[in-house]
């Protein structure tokens, strides 16, 4: 029987910080998994390496499930995104080694195809609206069906998830996180948002047409009511999603604004388990899920929330920001294109830096990304590159009112 022989965590900066398990066995198969949670990524490293891998040592790689049980329920502290990152990386790993061995892409072993590619939506912003309009005429140009739309808000300095504008074909990307010891912070004023916003969505309307699908995210930093009167004035638009539009933690809160919007509701970049979607789920207070594999257990974990989201109608929307590895993008584009209810897929395209570290083998076309046909997952990690890129550590924003400066959510 081949054995798991080794496993390792590295750490590496090509332009942000990503963690990554290589577990290697006995015959000589290596797996991949990532395991980056932003801003707190060390966290992480000392969870794998002090108590998961001495525990991996001598199991059978191809017992998945059991692994991912006697790591979960065996721990007795269970959740958490520390923990279900840390079981992440060793499911996706896993799953990499099981394609390997049987020489299949992973999407085989979930089932196998259920579409030839999966619909996906890059993220346009702008400071005004001449600039999201640059912004978004750059997507259309580099082949994107979906956009997901923010703007500055008049009177608020740097608002999280709005770029620096672009240049006509330049990559997007807002998050290289800041780095600095302490967290940089931004402003924030609800009222200003919620009396601008329908006039982006109004002007992008009128510009691009009610074709192309439109998103929205609201970083949590809403109460019930308001995400409720956003949703409202925002339906006339038409909206492919608005997102975690309340803080994450009370289900109960999508109640209400489930109760007096039609526009889709989408939340769930920060959960970790299933249970942080029962009641959004057997409710139907959502239309899509929003987890990443790497913090919500693995491939695993996140293809049985699908399968129960699945008997409500509920899709998946895939969190994939650049803080998810191309080794985590990977894992979610194997179960999107295996998954029956699948929604749409989001994607940033990593720096050419990152790129050269994870070599990748999906493709994007025509709007649609693919995962490739190599056994596994379909990444390479070049360690010896990756080295040289040294972990600095870097957060994200932290938001205070601009009023008086008390903490926001976001
Ligand atoms: C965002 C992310 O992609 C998204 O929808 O909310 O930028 C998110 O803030 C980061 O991935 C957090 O690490
Ligand atoms: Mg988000």
């Amino acid at each position: 029987m081949s054995t798991i022989e080794r496993a390792e965590v590295f750490v590496t900066s090509p332009g942000r910080n990503f963690v990554t398990l290589k577990i290697t066995t006995s015959d000589g198969v290596t797996g991949l998994g990532d395991a980056t949670l932003n801003g707190r990524e060390l966290s992480v490293v000392a969870y794998l390496n002090e108590h998961i891998i001495p525990m991996l040592i001598g199991r059978d790689p191809q017992n998945i499930e059991d692994t991912w049980q006697y790591l979960y329920r065996g721990a007795y502290w269970r959740r958490g995104p520390v923990t279900m990152a840390a079981i992440a990386a060793v499911d996706v790993a896993l799953w990499d080694i099981k394609g390997k061995i049987t020489g299949q892409p992973v999407y085989q072993l979930l089932g196998g195809a259920s579409r030839t590619g999966a619909l996906a939506y890059g993220h346009a912003s702008g400071s005004d609206i001449p600039s999201l309009f640059t912004s978004i005429q750059n997507h259309l140009d580099q082949g994107f069906k979906a956009i997901r739309i923010q703007t500055a808000v008049p009177g608020l300095g740097q608002v999280y998830g709005v770029a620096s504008d672009q240049a006509p074909g330049q990559r997007y990307d807002y998050e290289p996180a800041k780095r600095s010891a302490v967290p940089v912070e931004e402003e924030w004023d609800t009222t200003a948002y919620l009396n601008h916003l329908p006039s982006v969505f109004a002007a992008v309307r009128e510009k691009f047409g009610y074709e192309l699908p439109l998103l929205h995210d609201g970083h949590h930093r809403m109460t019930p009511n308001q995400a409720a009167i956003l949703g409202k004035s925002l339906e006339p638009y038409k909206l492919f999603w608005l997102e975690d539009c309340t803080p994450g933690e009370n289900q109960e809160a999508l109640r209400r604004v489930r109760s007096q919007t039609t526009t889709p509701l989408a939340i769930g970049e920060v959960f970790n388990t299933v249970f942080d979607y029962q009641t959004l789920i057997t409710e139907q207070l959502i239309d899509y899920v929003r987890s990443a594999v790497t913090h919500t257990g693995g491939i695993s974990a996140l293809k049985k929330i699908m399968d129960f989201a699945a008997i409500y109608q509920i899709k998946s929307g895939f969190h994939g920001p650049t803080d998810i590895s191309p080794v985590g993008m990977a894992a979610a584009l194997h179960l999107d294109i295996a998954i029956h209810n699948f929604g749409i897929q989001e994607y940033m395209k990593h720096s050419a830096d990152t790129l050269e570290v994870f070599e990748t083998s999906y493709t994007f076309e025509n709007g649609l990304l693919h995962p490739g046909t190599n056994p596994g997952l379909g990444v390479e990690y070049n360690e010896e590159l990756a080295a040289s890129f040294e972990y600095t550590p870097a957060y994200l924003p932290v938001n205070r009112l601009k009023l008086d400066g008390t903490i926001h959510d976001w």
